[in-house]
């Protein structure tokens, strides 16, 4: 796929979080290696959500009540950052996606895949897919745009797994 560059910039990404009796949305996706904005935007004044707890690095925040708290953070590394309230009712998380494609929602991502293996399957089952290098190929681009346009219209009819 894509190679992945390290772009190194001033400019932050921001991700936005609405806090209001929890955390909307409760998961975000920003990318590794570039400087991290969070931009709390705390719609209640709860006691619950008045602090903001980090576990990786550890990091606590005061958020304004009815008002935006902005924390800054360095470029992370790929993984999970996750965050609580003060007491932990609350969670989030932040997937810190060390490729560009992973900006992609996960679930869009599921679907690629299981394009990807319907189109296999089907090209295998069809024998479109021959293991014979030379005549192999030949069959493939031929028969690889049918292949893909039944498989991408099965994906389309199956409803999308909400989690
Ligand atoms: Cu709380």
């Amino acid at each position: 796929m894509s190679t992945f560059t390290s772009v190194p910039t001033a400019e932050p990404q921001i991700v936005r979080i609405r806090v209001d009796r929890g955390y909307r949305p409760a998961q975000s996706v920003a990318q590794a290696n570039v400087p991290l904005r969070l931009v709390f935007q705390r719609r209640d004044a709860e006691h619950c959500t008045e602090r903001v707890i980090f576990s990786s690095p550890h990091i606590e925040r005061r958020l304004v009540a009815n008002g935006t708290t902005v924390i800054d953070l360095p470029a992370q590394p790929p993984g999970v950052l996750r965050f609580t309230c003060g007491m932990g009712r609350y969670r989030g998380e932040i997937e810190i996606a060390g490729h560009r494609a992973a900006l992609v929602p996960r679930a869009r991502i599921v679907l690629m895949i299981a394009t990807g293996a319907a189109v296999f399957a089907l090209l295998v089952t069809t024998g479109a897919l021959q293991l014979e290098p030379a005549a192999g190929v030949a069959v493939l681009v031929g028969g690889a745009p049918a292949a893909f346009t039944v498989a991408s219209r099965r994906v389309a009819l199956r409803p999308a797994k909400q989690s």
